[in-house]
């Protein structure tokens, strides 16, 4: 059965040109319920445990760089079949190739600052969320 939570960051590049809130209206939209959210920064040590898995890739210093260079909104979003709708919602990672009306296609900028995190599988949802959220910050 699917889960009903992902996991989502809006990431340093879409904070720093000011689409939080068109993001989070995005996301409301589409129906996900808000279960926890801050805004936060990682440091690059954070950055890279969070992205551990992709550590033999060519782009993971870039990648652990640019998650470290600024702000971040963390947030644990609920609904029905979640990390599978939010992949949908969030588009393709390269924004050249992101369906229209994305958030990528919308918001990114290229395939490394592109805009949002989404989960991959609901394993995962469960493991990066208590990686940003205790139980007394989840509602
Ligand atoms: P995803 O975020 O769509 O799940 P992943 O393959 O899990 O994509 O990669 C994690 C993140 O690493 C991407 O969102 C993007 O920020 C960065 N990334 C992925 N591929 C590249 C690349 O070819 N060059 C630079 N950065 C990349
Ligand atoms: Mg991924």
């Amino acid at each position: 059965m699917a889960g009903n939570i992902t996991f989502t960051m809006i990431k340093p590049d879409a904070v720093q040109s000011g689409y939080i809130g068109a993001i989070l209206a995005k996301i409301n939209e589409a129906g996900f319920r808000i279960v926890a959210m801050k805004m936060t920064q990682l440091s690059a040590q954070k950055a890279g445990e969070f992205y551990a898995v992709h550590k033999e890739r060519p782009f993971y210093g870039e990648l652990v760089s640019f998650m470290s260079s600024g702000p971040i909104v963390a947030a644990i979003l609920e609904k029905d079949n979640a990390v599978e709708d939010f992949r949908t919602l969030i588009g393709a990672t390269d924004p050249a190739k992101a369906a229209p009306g994305t958030i990528r296609a919308l918001y990114a900028r290229n395939v490394g600052e592109n805009a949002i995190h989404g989960s991959d599988s609901d394993e995962n949802a469960v493991i990066e969320s208590s990686f940003f959220f205790s139980a007394l910050e989840r509602f």
